[in-house]
């Protein structure tokens, strides 16, 4: 009885994706998904468990920081280059004065590991192709600025000596290379041109896995491009090289199409590379939405900034929007990237100086209900989301109902609530059984004390037991 209790409560557990793997349409693709459903190596497993990461957005764009001669520029910073009232040639020339004096990458990583980050994505070249590690395949980088010094690799290493996982971001998009193209080459001239191009890549990315073997992936951008799409063979094979080179490596699913020009899920509908990487700036409802995957969501913190802009306008999230949408993705198996951006000097702003502090602050109590933990069967409510992790599920409570009472439903199947108690003091509080719905799903209120005061999301654990009571189910009305 015991046994078929564990591997009952496993089944809840179990994520989707271990669940129902993906469908596979009969489409023969030589360049599409090499593998149904996820990764289930060790270093995947790692990923997996961290929900929280911290994304960085950083280069010679955080020096007009959205600005151009007193003019607003009012696009995501980073993009401030194809903005028609920037000077091209002065953009190319802004590596001449970015010295950034207060980068400090041990105290950026201090302050990442307080947050309660686990992993960490860092832009190694944005679409603008400027390059925060001496590249020696072009002159566009760290090296040729006042500073001098290898930013990628103080990153690399200040936070893999605070435990955090670093992960490359890579823009495929190059604007400041001769040979980039956006559409496949037409003539000859062009064809060349995008050769040396793609040797160019190539050769950066090999580069980085080799001077930075202590990262755990590559997060690639800047991929949808048609002249990169109608590469499908070359990149494919260039993924494969990458890989045999970095035991482990994490790829997302934006490096490359496949050879139908299909993106991310290829044109049978199994998901190119590791995890899909199609949530930026958005968040899935269900696990319906999700097709069974590992996935990850990026999030700014204003609506549509990465890059440094001086002016934040519109609405900027709080921490409390943001924990709730951390809490939402990893209650749906996927983890949780913030996005900052610091200044040309290399400060980290005021406003996410203070949301890192409100987040981790948060994370020290109830980082319980998100490293490790994964999707709950038991039914969704409206005050919040469950995570659940072996029999514990985790009430992430966001909205209090004003009868202090808090539903919870679980499916017929076994198991009970034995015990419910505040993660933030271990304080106990009631559980009421309030019987059965028509779908013989078993209702309960967990108690929240009236003079339990918070102003800010709190969790309660449950935790879980087999049932063992033999319970008949009543009659259901006809309808
Ligand atoms: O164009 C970029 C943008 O600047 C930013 O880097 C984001 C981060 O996911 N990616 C691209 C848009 O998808």
């Amino acid at each position: 009885m015991k046994k078929c209790f564990y591997i009952l409560f496993l089944f809840l557990s179990m994520p989707l994706w271990a669940q129902a793997q993906t469908r596979r349409a009969s489409i023969p693709l030589q360049h599409g998904a090499h593998r149904i459903g996820n990764r289930t190596d060790a270093d995947m497993e790692r990923w997996r468990q961290h929900g929280l990461g911290q994304f960085i957005h950083w280069g010679v764009y955080a020096i007009p920081g959205g600005f151009w001669e007193g003019k607003c520029y009012p696009g995501a910073a980073e993009w401030i280059r194809s903005w028609k009232e920037m000077p091209k040639d002065a953009y190319d020339s802004l590596y001449k004065q970015f010295n950034p004096i207060s980068f400090d990458a041990k105290a950026w990583a201090k302050q990442a590991r307080q947050m309660g980050a686990n992993y960490m994505i860092f832009t190694t070249k944005h679409h603008d192709g400027f390059c925060l590690w001496p590249s020696k395949y072009t002159d566009y980088t760290i090296a040729h600025t006042p500073y001098k010094k290898d930013v990628v690799k103080q990153i690399v290493d200040a936070y893999t000596a605070e435990g955090i996982d670093v992960h490359l971001y890579f823009s495929i998009i190059d604007w400041n290379h001769k040979g980039y193209r956006p559409a496949p080459p037409e003539t000859r001239q062009d064809s060349i041109a995008y050769e040396t191009f793609k040797e160019f890549t190539r050769n950066q990315l090999i580069e980085l896995l080799t001077d930075y073997p202590a990262i755990k992936g590559l997060w690639f951008d800047g991929s949808w491009d048609k002249a990169w799409m109608n590469e499908a063979a070359w990149v494919d094979t260039l993924g494969l090289e990458l890989r045999k080179l970095h035991p482990g490596l994490i790829i997302g699913s934006r490096f490359r199409a496949d050879e139908y020009g299909k993106r991310h899920y290829d044109s049978n509908g199994d998901l190119i590379d590791d995890y899909d990487q199609t949530w930026e700036r958005d968040l899935p409802n269900s696990l319906e939405d999700l097709n069974g995957s590992d996935w990850d969501c990026v999030m700014t913190i204003p609506e549509n900034q990465w890059g440094y802009h001086a002016e934040w306008r519109g609405y900027v999230k709080t921490s409390y929007d943001l924990l709730e949408m951390m809490v939402k993705a990893v209650s749906l198996n996927g983890n949780f990237v913030l996005n900052f951006g610091p200044d040309g000097k290399g400060n980290i702003r005021s406003e996410e100086t203070k949301l890192a502090k409100e987040i981790g602050d948060w994370m020290k109590i109830n980082k319980e209900a998100i490293y490790g933990t994964s999707h709950s069967t038991v039914q969704k409510q409206d005050w919040g989301y469950f995570t659940q992790k072996g029999n514990k599920l985790y009430m992430c409570v966001f909205n209090r109902p004003i009868n202090n009472l808090l539903k919870i439903e679980i499916p017929k199947g076994g198991i009970i609530p034995m015990k419910a108690y505040f993660l933030e003091n271990n304080q106990e509080t009631e559980i009421q059984n309030a019987g059965k719905n028509k779908r013989n799903s078993s209702l309960y209120h967990v108690a929240v004390p009236a003079s339990y005061k918070t102003d800010r999301p709190f969790v309660i654990v449950l935790e879980m037991q087999e049932n063992t009571k033999e319970e008949g189910e009543y009659q259901q009305a006809k309808i």
